[in-house]
């Protein structure tokens, strides 16, 4: 069983085609919570060069400060108190947030432009899905802003120790991953099952969040992953939050919820998003 595949690219062609695009993604939506664009429209060119700079920038400016960190020490010491038993409370990653007001890396060269295209190229996608499926379920003081978050995920020296990153629902409204084409290790909880999302080149896989579950009152899933450690070697992945701002109000969408209809009724309350993110934050935390 693999995630669905596809063809971003037959939104634009005939209205068959177009219709049965549009369907696939609410089968994806509904189904999965999880699936991959292909000819999406980001220029693959672009996309090597994402590859090449976040690597780029692992190595130069991450990598040793990583294996010093807290979070390495910790697990290197909690490592030798257990006895080689695996980690359960830890996430084995590093990660940088690309937002406009924080400081960017500076030392890798082309890294600030190549990323700054890169958060173009993926506004433009999220905009043209978001206008082909959700924008009539959007509420509208939810206005959607891009956050690009680089995570860089470690297995190396000692993946027995840890699992990588824990399963999650992503907090957000729609992500847009570009994960590693060669190393995989990302998985879903379908039906009770792990289901590898298969890394492929030039994909992007998109998943909903769990602010669209909400929103569509229950109807798109906010689909448990978590990423798997792979021997001695790294996986990159630059994750994109396309979210509502932190004021904005989340609750089902009117039209979908029917009052006098027992199945379908209102499920989810409604809260600001901002208060969603900090109670997520806490329970993020490693403990
Ligand atoms: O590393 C990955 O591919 C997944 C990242 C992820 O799930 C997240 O950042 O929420
Ligand atoms: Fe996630």
């Amino acid at each position: 069983m693999a995630i669905p595949v596809i063809d971003f690219s037959k939104i634009n062609g005939t209205g068959e085609e177009r219709a049965k695009t549009m369907a696939q993604i609410a089968n994806g939506c509904e189904e999965w919570g999880f699936f991959q664009l292909m000819n999406h429209g980001i220029p693959e060119e672009l996309l090597e060069r994402v590859k090449k700079v976040c690597s780029e920038y692992f190595k130069l400016e991450r990598e040793e400060t990583f294996k010093n960190s807290t979070a390495a020490k910790t697990v290197s010491y909690l490592a030798g108190k257990k006895n080689g038993e695996k980690l359960e409370n830890v996430d084995w990653e590093d990660v940088i947030t690309l937002l406009d007001n924080n400081e960017w890396p500076s030392k890798t060269p082309g890294f600030k432009e190549t990323m700054t295209e890169y958060r173009a190229e993926l506004k433009k996608l999220a905009e043209k899905k978001d206008t082909s499926r959700r924008h009539s379920m959007m509420e509208k003081e939810t206005v959607p802003s891009l956050v690009p978050r680089l995570a860089t995920t470690h297995h190396v020296r000692i993946p027995e120790l840890v699992n990588g990153l824990r399963a999650h629902t992503d907090a957000g409204g729609v992500i847009l991953l570009f994960q590693d084409d060669e190393v995989g290790g990302l998985q879903i909880l379908k039906d009770g099952q792990w289901i590898d999302v298969q890394p492929m080149k030039n994909t992007i896989v998109i998943n909903t969040g769990d602010q669209i579950e909400v929103l569509s009152n229950g109807r798109y899933k906010s689909t448990w992953h978590r990423v798997l450690a792979t021997p001695d070697r790294n996986r990159r992945s630059i994750a994109s939050f396309y979210n509502p701002s932190l004021k904005a109000t989340v609750a089902p969408a009117p039209a979908l919820v029917v009052k006098d209809d027992e199945k379908i009724n209102q499920t989810y309350p409604k809260f600001l998003f901002g208060d969603y993110m900090s109670v997520y934050a806490e329970q993020k935390v490693p403990s």
